[in-house]
């Protein structure tokens, strides 16, 4: 337990010479969403995580505890081919980390940036030694195990080369998918913001508040940061929001008083599962 959990990449020569059964890191992954996956099975795949999607690498110390954080609705079989393919891809990475759904209870209008705002407060309410926050939409498998889920001294986006929009950003500000901040830095930028229900506009505010917090987006490779996306339709109650793109405009007014300082929530349940911690919460609706 006195080693440091070194990052992967730095053990490429290493990693040749020794067999593929305790490869740290693996590379490109093959990455398909065709049978349905049963959670029996991912669960008895990963044997070494603890009750509410809990990890610690048994051989080494971690510099960072890391909550991933998963805003949700009725996505159960998405959910299940997410915790199959990153509950090994975590634990090749040696993070302590923890998985977090948080799941909008009723039918009112979907807000994901509310129930990212949600999933801060209550890992850290679990866990106050999480340091390092990486939220994940549920329909986004990396494909490439070198796209290290960790925080560093800049906001990081993860998701930068989606296969839906050709394997590179769709405009240089895009923010969405799956992204991570220290504490530090989400505290700095009031965290995010809670007003925008419905599809859309949500992860360019953030990206705003980055911005006008003075901090700069850190990116991997863009042949690391691959992603696969789970195809799916649009769900219902998540239809885009009309008022986005004024939203967007103020985000430099409305970051100061909208954000994690005046989230205002209800959790209905709190629930350890084998491979992660279902958090279901009454968030309101729109006005
Ligand atoms: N989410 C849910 N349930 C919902 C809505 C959203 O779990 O009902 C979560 C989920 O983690 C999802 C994320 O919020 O990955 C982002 O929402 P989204 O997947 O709807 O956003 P995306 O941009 O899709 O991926 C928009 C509709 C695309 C329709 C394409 C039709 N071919
Ligand atoms: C922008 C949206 C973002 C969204 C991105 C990709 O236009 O929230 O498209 O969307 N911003 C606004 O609507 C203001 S996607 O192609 O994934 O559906 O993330």
């Amino acid at each position: 337990r006195l080693l440091s959990c070194h990052p992967v990449l730095t053990l490429h020569l290493v990693l040749a010479l020794i067999p593929d059964t305790i490869l740290p890191a693996v590379g490109r992954l093959l990455i398909e969403f065709t049978s349905p996956m049963p959670l029996e099975r991912v669960q008895r795949e990963n044997p070494g995580v603890l009750l509410g999607g809990r990890y610690t690498p048994p051989d080494c110390t971690p510099a960072q505890t890391v909550a991933v954080i998963i805003p949700f609705r009725h996505r159960e079989h998405h959910l299940r081919y997410w915790l199959h393919y990153l509950h090994p891809i975590l634990r090749r990475q040696r993070l302590r980390y923890g998985i977090y759904v948080i799941n909008q209870h009723g039918e009112d209008t979907f807000n994901r940036a509310k129930l990212l705002n949600v999933g801060f407060l209550e890992a850290l309410k679990e866990d106050a030694a999480y340091d390092c926050f990486i939220f994940s939409d549920v329909d986004l498998v990396p494909m490439d195990d070198r796209n290290l889920y960790r925080c560093g001294d800049q906001p990081r986006h993860f998701a930068i080369a989606m296969d839906k929009f050709g394997f590179r950003l769709p405009y240089a500000g895009y923010f969405g998918g799956v992204s991570g901040l220290s504490k530090t830095q989400f505290l700095r930028i009031n965290g995010f913001p809670n007003e925008y229900w419905g599809w859309g506009g949500e992860d360019d505010d953030i990206f705003n508040r980055i911005s006008l917090t003075g901090m700069k987006i850190s990116r991997p490779d863009i042949r690391i940061g691959r992603y696969r996306m789970i195809k799916h339709d649009r769900d219902k109650h998540n239809e885009p929001n009309p008022q986005r793109f004024t939203k967007i405009q103020n985000t430099k007014l409305t970051m100061k008083r909208d954000g994690i300082g005046s989230v205002r929530y209800q959790v209905l349940e709190v629930s350890r599962q084998p491979l992660f911690t279902n958090i279901t919460v009454d968030i309101g609706r729109p006005p």
